[in-house]
């Protein structure tokens, strides 16, 4: 019987990125690792970057709900299909700071605002900043998600005090031509490219579970760290499959490979908060912890995402208590956020994002 005592990777030259960045094969190697390899080298990364215990907490908020004219095949707000969502308009500021004051009370740090646009209008983000600008004075940082924006967009929410911009690569350019029609993988640079002129930092990611193969799992995973700088906040979704949609039947992954890509980004972005996002409430609290253990630190909190479910906060906060994790600060005001996931909760105090 032959031992494993070191792997292909551990090499210099593929551990680290060259000059020109991660190459796909480099990336490949670290995917075929035996996995409990994968997982020290990972938890490793991870220990080397951040406190192992701390975990980001954000949450989710659909400010505008369903009636998309995009064609993005695993999204339930499209409107030509048939999901039976309900669609709602715009909220308005004083709805969206109740919710936003219920997740801070809730444990939150970060509120995340989605819209289902393809693209907003200068009078919707005119909308959106005031929204943000109330989200800010709250003491939470800020992150929103409104599809493609056009110059001066990406600044006026910047002046607003949003933190973050969420815009996804979603999958590997050679796999998005499968999933998407109505919009191209370099439209989703260009307003990265005009988040970062902004002077905001990028929460970008994708989703596993789509029918992808590994090596498109890694395109994507390059794809993501070779952005200079890589994006401060990763989001892995794993595919919530939504009836009605053109994925809905789609293969499920193997929960390994799913733990596996999570590992990799962890390598492949060491600095990045990596976002155990979609996905959660059809995991078990093993495989969470395996994400954890992965590099995985940073998850949406809160009974909803945007439109699907996410686990309820009784039992997020059963789960940090059993593995010993905690809320991270926020890097705005460091020791400043005490969050009481572990605290006993009142019925409707939870965040009902
Ligand atoms: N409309 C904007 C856009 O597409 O950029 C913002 C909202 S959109 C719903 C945000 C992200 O949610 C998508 O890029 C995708 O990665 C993720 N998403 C949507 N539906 C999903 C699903 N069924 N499973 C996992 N992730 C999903
Ligand atoms: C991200 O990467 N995942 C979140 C957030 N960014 C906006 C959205 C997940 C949506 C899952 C399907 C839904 O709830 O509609
Ligand atoms: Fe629209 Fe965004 Fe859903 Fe695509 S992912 S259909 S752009 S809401």
């Amino acid at each position: 019987m032959s031992v494993v005592t070191s792997d292909s990777t551990s090499s210099r030259s593929s551990q680290s990125p060259a000059a020109a960045g991660w190459q796909r094969e480099a990336i490949l190697a670290l995917f075929a690792l035996p996995f409990n390899v994968l997982m020290t080298r990972a938890a490793s990364v991870h220990q080397a970057n951040f406190d192992p215990s701390q975990v980001q907490v954000s949450t989710l908020l659909s400010i505008k709900t369903g009636g998309c004219p995009e064609d993005c095949a695993y999204c339930p707000q499209a409107a030509r299909y048939d999901t039976g969502l309900s669609a709602h308009k715009l909220m308005s500021t004083e709805q969206v700071l109740e919710r936003a004051r219920e997740a801070k009370a809730a444990g939150a740090t970060r509120f995340c605002m989605g819209a289902a646009w393809r693209s907003p209008k200068d009078r919707e983000v005119a909308k959106v900043a005031e929204m943000v600008a109330g989200v800010k004075a709250l003491g939470l940082e800020t992150c929103a998600t409104l599809g493609m924006l056009k110059p001066g967009q990406a600044d006026a929410l910047k002046s607003a005090g949003l933190d973050y911009y969420n815009h996804n690569l979603d999958t590997a350019p050679e796999f998005y031509g499968e999933v998407i029609h109505t919009r191209a993988f370099q439209d989703r640079l260009d307003t990265l490219q005009q988040v970062r002129a902004a002077g905001m930092k990028t929460c970008c990611g994708g989703i596993v579970g789509m029918g992808e193969t590994r090596e498109q799992r890694a395109g994507l995973l390059q794809a993501l760290a070779n952005m200079n700088p890589p994006p401060e906040s990763v989001p892995i979704n794993q595919l919530v499959q939504v009836p009605g949609t053109p994925l809905h039947g789609t293969e499920a992954l193997d929960p390994f490979e799913f733990v596996r890509t999570v590992a990799v980004a962890r390598i492949l972005m060491p600095q990045s908060m990596v976002r155990l996002s979609a996905g959660r409430e059809s995991m078990s609290d093993e495989l969470q912890a395996l994400c954890f253990l992965a590099g995985a630190n940073s998850i949406f909190y809160g009974e909803k995402l945007l439109t699907t479910g996410n686990p309820d906060v009784e039992r997020d906060r059963a789960l940090f208590a059993r593995l010993g994790l905690v809320p991270m600060p926020t890097t705005d005001a460091p020791g400043t956020a005490h969050l009481d996931l572990m605290a006993t909760t009142q019925p409707g105090d939870a965040c009902t994002a």
